[in-house]
């Protein structure tokens, strides 16, 4: 099996300081959180940027502040988010692209995202990927619904993403795909061989769908922006700690931890 990829999805866009108040949200705290989660195992780091109030943006001037600043600190794998908060335009989201990150996330369809609506046309998802193509980006194929996994291999048949590819599931978002044991099942069984993924499941079900990809030979994206608590009504102190806990996890299953270079040769990164 491959060494196992944690990714650590440290801020996203709707998470609050009041509802967690360890967030990471400016750029030398997300950075600060990037470098605790890669010495705890984490080889990617998840990003998405906030502004001086503290509200998600998409501006390319704060991605770049927080990728130098990563940068600077450890090696850890930056992936900006692509997605942004359900109100950015595609323009504003696609911004961090332009950094050339090592990779990149390409949501695949639209969804109902809680009481909105995460929306992705096929225009914008092969402008996105084109954009991401032409810069060397890889990008992480963010699957919320089923029907979204036919839309990345539609993109994989115009040529506009290359195998192998790399998927996320994100599951148990209200609105789009359950996160039960057989929704992620369906899931890894409907992707190509050869094929990576990763599974992001939402609140409590971040433990659980974790440890099947643990089990599945799959990778795991753990983090504020999916999941603030330990268990159930108890806060998670920090990112790193929900790291730390899929790490002692893996080692329990008997599964290894990939380094950052590790998770590169993996997804086939060129550093
Ligand atoms: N915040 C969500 C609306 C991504 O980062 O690529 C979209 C999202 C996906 O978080
Ligand atoms: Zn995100």
């Amino acid at each position: 099996m491959q060494k196992l990829i944690i990714t650590a999805a440290l801020t996203g866009a709707e998470v609050t300081r009041e509802q967690q108040p360890t967030l990471p949200v400016t750029p030398d705290e997300i950075a600060a959180a990037a470098k605790e989660c890669c010495d705890a195992g984490a080889s990617i780091v998840h990003v998405h940027a906030r502004d001086a109030a503290g509200e998600p943006t998409q501006d390319i001037a704060v991605y770049r502040e927080i990728k130098e600043k990563i940068e600077a600190c450890c090696n850890v794998i930056f992936q900006p988010s692509t997605g942004g908060a359900v109100w950015h335009s595609p323009e504003e989201r696609l911004q961090p692209v332009e950094l050339k990150p090592e990779m990149s996330t390409l949501s695949c369809g639209t969804c109902n995202f809680g009481g909105d609506v995460f929306m992705n046309t096929e225009s914008y998802m092969e402008k996105f990927a084109a954009r991401m193509k032409e810069l060397g980006v890889k990008p992480e194929l963010e699957i919320f619904e089923r029907g979204m996994i036919e839309n990345a291999l539609k993109l994989a048949k115009k040529g506009l993403v290359e195998a192998p590819l790399h998927f996320d599931f994100v599951l148990g978002v209200p609105g789009a795909c359950p996160a039960t044991p057989e929704d992620l099942l369906l899931m890894k069984n409907a992707i190509p061989a050869g094929s990576t993924w990763t599974v992001a499941g939402i609140g409590r079900h971040e433990l659980s769908l974790g440890t099947m990809a643990i089990l599945l030979g799959g990778h795991v994206r753990v983090g504020f922006e999916d999941n603030i608590f330990y268990s159930k009504g108890v806060l998670a102190t920090s990112n790193a700690q929900l790291v730390a806990r899929m790490v002692r996890l893996a080692k329990e299953l008997g599964r290894e931890v990939a380094t950052p270079d590790e998770a590169r040769e993996i997804l086939g990164i060129k550093k």
